[in-house]
């Protein structure tokens, strides 16, 4: 399909994708595919106050109703999944089958978010006085702002948009400048879902293209009551203590740098194929890739032989082709910061297989490569590092102690898993005293979690929960309420005041 089907089947507008001051590439081959106009500082104060307008009739909407659009929306993302999917494919690199079940995610989370809007539940409390009853209530919080990142320019959107929809709560997004288009896409298939479902008001979603120094004025405006944002942990360092400055929430979804710990009772044939998935996915460019493997000695010269052997075996390039596992990275800048990477580790002792540019002369403005193993002696600052490309560093351990030690100390804690068949190496590694990640893993690899769980990590990435499980609190206000049905006034620890 040409890139102006695919766009106009997707409800775009032609007259809005040329003319403007943002040039959107793609990194299948670096060529122009729409240049957007940007918002201003005003445009992005008028798309706030009209989505706090929003909120305070949304907030009045009944919850399951609320759920309704988003059933529809998930409908509409059913019949667009082909076609969003290959947006996402054009826009970030990402191979089809990655960019459709990003797409599957957001179908998914739909319907976790349409039957969490029947299950906003509160707790009933014993109240300590005669004739009073204690129960919460979970209400609207506000306008949320949600901050996306380029390697999932759809999915994360779609994890707090759902939830915070059918929490009573609209949504200013700020997608990354190098995925906008998938988030206009997906702004103008809400529509199509807003039309069906009637009679909801203006302003529940608002999308901003915008610099990021437009883009922090959202951190600074008091509406905006959470801000759940993905991207590095500079990014969090910076925008954390604003929000927290003006006591507004967040969700904070930063670098990982995850780990797998391969045991010698471990299945290698399974390990061997999670590892590939996780290590060169997505060309090394998920929060939650394996970036990290720590192999026991007596198994370690089998892991990496085998793992050599199945990186030979990998198709890279055209993302769009049946045949590719993976893509190009997202542009020039992260395929320098590889290369800088693999030199910095190569002078700390590393032996570096791979990580070379590929297909240079067919693609001259894109950036495709070989995805890169790297044997370390040990664990230095820089494995320490998050480097958003397909390397993975391979380390030996000796004893599962030493291993868990090596796995945690890193400054992030996103994913992690363990390969073994040994239930007490597993129990341990999922115990306190195991992985410190947000999701810990046993025989499959740390990446491609399902939405039904929460979604985040410790330390620096920044302790956020999305998605599934029950994230939605941080999307809504609790209220405790304490209701006297008696005729008597008792104080609360039996305090007599004035009697
Ligand atoms: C991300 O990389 O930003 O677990 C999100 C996964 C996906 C989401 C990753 N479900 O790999």
């Amino acid at each position: 399909m040409s890139n102006k089907k695919l766009f106009a089947s997707l409800g775009l507008d032609a007259k809005d994708l040329r003319g403007g001051d943002l040039t959107v590439c793609s990194p299948i081959n670096g060529a122009p595919i729409a240049s957007l106009r940007v918002d201003t500082a005003r445009d992005l104060k008028r798309k706030i106050d009209r989505a706090q307008q929003a909120f305070l009739v949304w907030r009045t909407v009944p919850a399951p109703r609320r759920g309704e659009l988003i059933r529809l929306l998930g409908n509409e993302l059913r019949r667009n999944k082909k076609a969003l999917g290959h947006l996402v494919s054009l826009e970030n690199g990402k191979i089809l089958a990655e960019g459709m079940g990003e797409v599957q995610e957001m179908i998914d989370i739909c319907d976790f978010a349409v039957g969490l809007s029947r299950q906003l539940y509160g707790l009933t409390i014993a109240s300590e006085r005669p004739g009073h009853r204690m129960m919460e209530s979970w209400h609207p919080l506000g306008v949320v702002g949600v901050v996306s990142a380029f390697n999932f320019p759809v999915a994360v959107w779609s994890w707090n948009f759902t939830l915070a929809i059918v929490c009573g709560d609209p949504v200013v997004w700020k997608p990354s400048t190098k995925t906008p288009l998938t988030a206009l896409a997906c702004q103008a298939l809400f529509k199509r879902a807003l039309k069906r479902f009637g009679d909801a008001p203006d302003g529940l979603s608002e999308v901003v293209i915008a610099s990021r120094k437009i883009g922090d004025r959202m951190m600074d405006d008091p509406r905006l009551k959470l801000i759940s944002a993905t991207g590095s942990t500079a990014m969090g360092s910076k925008i954390a203590p604003r929000i927290a400055g003006r006591f507004g929430r967040t969700i904070l979804e930063l670098g990982g740098n995850n780990g797998m710990i391969v045991t010698p009772t471990a299945d290698l044939d399974l390990a061997i194929r999670a590892i590939l998935f996780a290590a060169v996915g997505t060309a090394g460019q998920r929060c939650t890739t394996l970036r990290r493997l720590i192999v026991q000695r007596d198994i370690y010269d089998e892991v990496v032989e085998r793992l050599k052997k199945a990186y030979a075996s990998i198709t890279v390039g055209d993302p769009l082709a049946p045949k590719t596992l993976v893509g190009p990275l997202i542009d020039k800048g992260a395929y320098d910061t590889m290369q800088n990477m693999l030199k910095a580790v190569a002078k700390e002792g590393g032996t570096v297989s791979g990580g070379g540019r590929l297909l240079a002369r067919r693609y001259p403005k894109a950036y495709y490569v070989e995805p890169a193993i790297v044997e370390m002696p040990k664990q230095t600052d820089n494995v320490g590092e998050e480097t958003f490309a397909p390397i993975l560093y391979v380390m030996k351990y000796r004893t599962l102690d030493q291993a868990i030690r090596i796995h945690n100390d890193v400054p992030q804690g996103l994913s992690s898993s363990i390969f073994t068949n040994d239930l007490r190496e597993a129990e341990t590694f999922v115990s306190a005293a195991g992985s410190d990640c947000g999701i810990v893993n046993v025989n499959i690899g740390p990446s491609g979690a399902e939405i039904g769980g929460a979604f985040g990590g410790e330390k620096e990435t920044g302790g956020g929960r999305e998605s599934g499980s029950d994230s939605w609190r941080a999307y809504m206000r609790r209220a405790t309420n304490t209701i006297n049905y008696s005729r008597e006034l008792p104080l609360a620890q039996g305090i007599k005041f004035g009697e």
